[in-house]
């Protein structure tokens, strides 16, 4: 028991110790997984980082009980090893075996990232310059959006703002929606990142590169250009913003990201009236059945007047 006490005591003074040295606020920051995905795409990223990950578990024990093995009895290597075939074919088939498990999910995910999604509900347009990016959008109502987004300045910061993260105008998109992004730069290489979704494009002058993004949850999402391209790399973020527009009304929002909103409001208006439309239409309809005698009182009409008609034969 005293043994423990002393233990536990111990664990507790290291806990107040590294306090102290602010070392565990460091721990606590960097953080030992990866990031929490929000796309499809980066949750099976995850998924496949922790299979890996016991896979090499799996060996690494594995190499070492063997070795283990070997050297505590001298014989054993010569014994097993000699004239054995089934040793042989493990030793062929279990590598063979543990690399198509890797090598399978790791091409599925490469082909679903670019050539899975068909229908997007909107472009945009993202053009990396020397040092901030520039938006342009298309919906498929035909209105289009262009700013360009630069990097909050330390004194512009408010309380909970991210330092070197926050922009001027982010980006405003809807999610659970099929977004396609197009990629580009003005002038040299940039590559336009968003860790929460596992996405890092490259930004090459002269070439589109193409992304699909689709996100399950709303929320602020952050990423840094990832190419360095000149003395301010490290000063133009990127801040995407996912929503669901008429419910987030209480943000600010630019005139561009206002006539985004606008669209999917309009198409929002455009259903409620179409509904409200088809209820008036039934109702009426409802109305108009109640004036017309029920069609089983007129057969029985017809029944009785025939009966009548044959008695009278
Ligand atoms: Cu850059």
């Amino acid at each position: 028991m005293k043994k423990l006490i002393m233990i536990k005591g111990d664990s507790i003074n290291i806990m107040f110790f590294l306090m102290k040295k602010k070392i565990f606020l460091l721990m606590m920051y960097g953080r030992m997984n990866l990031m929490d995905g929000v796309s499809m795409v980066s949750q099976n990223m995850m998924m496949f980082h922790q299979f890996c990950l016991s896979i090499i578990m799996t060996i690494l024990v594995g190499v070492c009980l063997l070795s283990f093995i070997c050297i505590k009895k001298k014989n054993l290597p010569v014994k097993i090893l000699y004239n054995a075939s089934v040793v042989e074919f493990t030793w062929t088939v279990l590598p063979m075996f543990f690399l198509l498990s890797l090598g399978g999910p790791c091409f599925y995910m490469l082909y679903s990232i670019e050539g899975e999604v068909t229908n997007y509900s909107m472009d945009v347009k993202i053009t990396g310059h020397q040092w901030y990016w520039s938006y342009e959008g298309n919906d498929y109502l035909g209105k289009s959006f262009s700013f360009d987004s630069y990097m909050k300045d330390l004194n512009e910061l408010k309380m909970g703002h991210s330092r070197l993260l926050e922009v001027d105008n982010h980006l405003l998109l809807p999610y659970k929606h099929n977004i396609r992004l197009l990629i580009t730069s003005s002038d040299v290489l940039h590559s336009w990142a968003l860790p929460k979704m596992a996405l890092k494009v490259d930004a090459i002058p002269g070439r589109l590169n193409m992304m699909s993004i689709r996100s399950m949850t709303p929320g602020s999402f952050y990423g840094q250009c990832s190419e360095i391209c000149g003395v301010n790399h490290s000063f133009m973020p990127i801040h995407v913003q996912f929503t669901h527009f008429f419910s987030d009304l209480t943000n600010v929002y630019t005139n561009d990201q206002l006539k985004i909103m606008n669209m999917y409001y309009y198409e929002k208006m455009k259903y409620i009236i179409y509904k409200k439309k088809l209820e008036e239409y039934y109702r009426n309809k409802a109305e108009a059945l109640k004036n017309i005698k029920p069609k089983i009182n007129n057969e029985m009409d017809d029944y009785d007047e025939l009966y009548k008609y044959n008695y009278s034969i």
